[in-house]
């Protein structure tokens, strides 16, 4: 059955309208701990799985069936633009992003190309097509902010404190700012030919925007954000903003645009509608690692955000980040199963 959006408890809450109940999916949903997923992925590079329009499919499909999750998270990466331009990037099992030759001068920007998402990524494009065609739940697209996506392209891959990317922020001010200015015309068309193709909600993933001060975010960050934010305004879709570490940044995300912000677990759901602003719309925020522990403590866990809540509407319930690899998929079943029956809108 075709996707009806009216039926959808996720994209209601997104305009913040009440819904029977609260929309739960989890980020990195799909993949890592689905003996499913391990299944069907093989042991090739994960490009190779994006890159099979019918494989990522089943992937983005796997945990919906397996968790009645609300929404469904396209399975691709933050990279996979940047990948498929030729910038020369791949995703290593077990470590992430690398980069072969990582940005170090104006000279490589000539390596990061506008994105044609039909001609670069006509994989991810028709992997969407399948989805909306045939399932009835809304599918979240997304892109990389600019900022974490230049962390892998400025560090050569995962790095812990950035030291690269701060200091190309300080040294070389111009070129990391056209570095983001392309990152964001990238997002911006990968996101809109991803609403074009069905995508009805997107999100803009900084997951590493935390390891900046407020100072620093503004000047050198917030910009390219909000560059994309408005530029996919009128596409007329939800856009969520996200990133961890964000506490002191949360109200400066909200100000890039996003409709709806999301929200780690280092700050309470109240403190945060505190930051954002009494129509705030949030999403949030159990953490990952309590997702490890024996079922009655994470249903404590769990109680405990519904809690934070206290019954406001606009709220989505999600993990504060990914969920790890080594979660036992039935914790995250009952975890939905939770929520949709004890969070209640207006009141607890
Ligand atoms: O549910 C899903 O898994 C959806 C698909 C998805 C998404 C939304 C993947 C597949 N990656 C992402 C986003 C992504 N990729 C982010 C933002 C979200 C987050 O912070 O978790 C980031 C930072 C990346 C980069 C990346 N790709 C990392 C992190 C490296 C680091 O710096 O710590 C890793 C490990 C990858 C590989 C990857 N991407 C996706 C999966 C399932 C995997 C695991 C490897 C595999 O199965 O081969």
């Amino acid at each position: 059955m075709p996707f009806d959006p009216q039926s959808s408890a996720f994209l209601a809450t997104c305009r913040r309208e009440p819904t029977e109940r609260v929309p739960v999916w989890f980020m990195r949903q799909a993949g890592r701990s689905l003996p499913e997923y391990r299944a069907v992925r093989g042991d090739g590079s994960i490009n190779t799985a994006i890159a099979n329009p019918d494989l990522a499919t089943e992937i983005t499909l796997q945990p919906v069936r397996r968790y009645g999750v609300d929404a469904a998270i396209l399975f691709s990466d933050i990279v996979t633009p940047v990948h498929a331009i030729g910038f020369g990037i791949d995703i290593k099992p077990g470590v992430g992003p690398v980069a072969e030759k990582p940005i170090t001068s104006a000279d490589d920007l000539r390596r990061l190309r506008p994105l044609d998402p039909e001609a670069d990524t006509p994989y991810v494009l028709e992997t969407i097509r399948n989805l909306v065609a045939e399932h009835d739940i809304p599918l979240i697209g997304f892109a990389g902010a600019p900022f974490t996506v230049a962390s892998y392209l400025i560090e050569g891959g995962p790095s812990k404190n950035k030291a690269r990317t701060k200091s190309m922020m300080l040294d070389a001010p111009e070129l990391f700012t056209s570095i983001l200015d392309r990152l964001a015309d990238m997002a911006i068309v990968s996101l809109t030919s991803q609403v074009a193709n069905g995508a009805s909600a997107v999100q803009v993933f900084d997951s590493w925007a935390g390891c900046l001060s407020p100072d620093m975010y503004e000047r050198y960050v917030l910009p390219a954000s909000q560059k994309i934010f408005e530029a996919v305004a009128p596409l007329g879709v939800p856009r969520i903003h996200f990133g961890i570490n964000t506490g002191e940044l949360l109200a400066l995300m909200r100000a890039a645009g996003a409709d709806v912000v999301g929200v780690d677990w280092l700050v309470p759901l109240d403190v945060a509608r505190q930051r954002l602003g009494p129509d705030s719309i949030i999403q949030g925020n159990l953490d990952p690692v309590l997702c490890l522990a024996q079922w009655p403590a994470v249903a404590d866990a769990v109680r405990r955000v519904i809690a934070q809540n206290a019954g406001e509407p606009g709220w989505i319930f999600n993990l504060g980040h990914g969920v790890l690899p080594e979660t036992d998929p039935a914790i995250l079943e009952r975890v939905v199963e939770l929520v949709h029956a004890e969070a209640h809108l207006g009141g607890q």
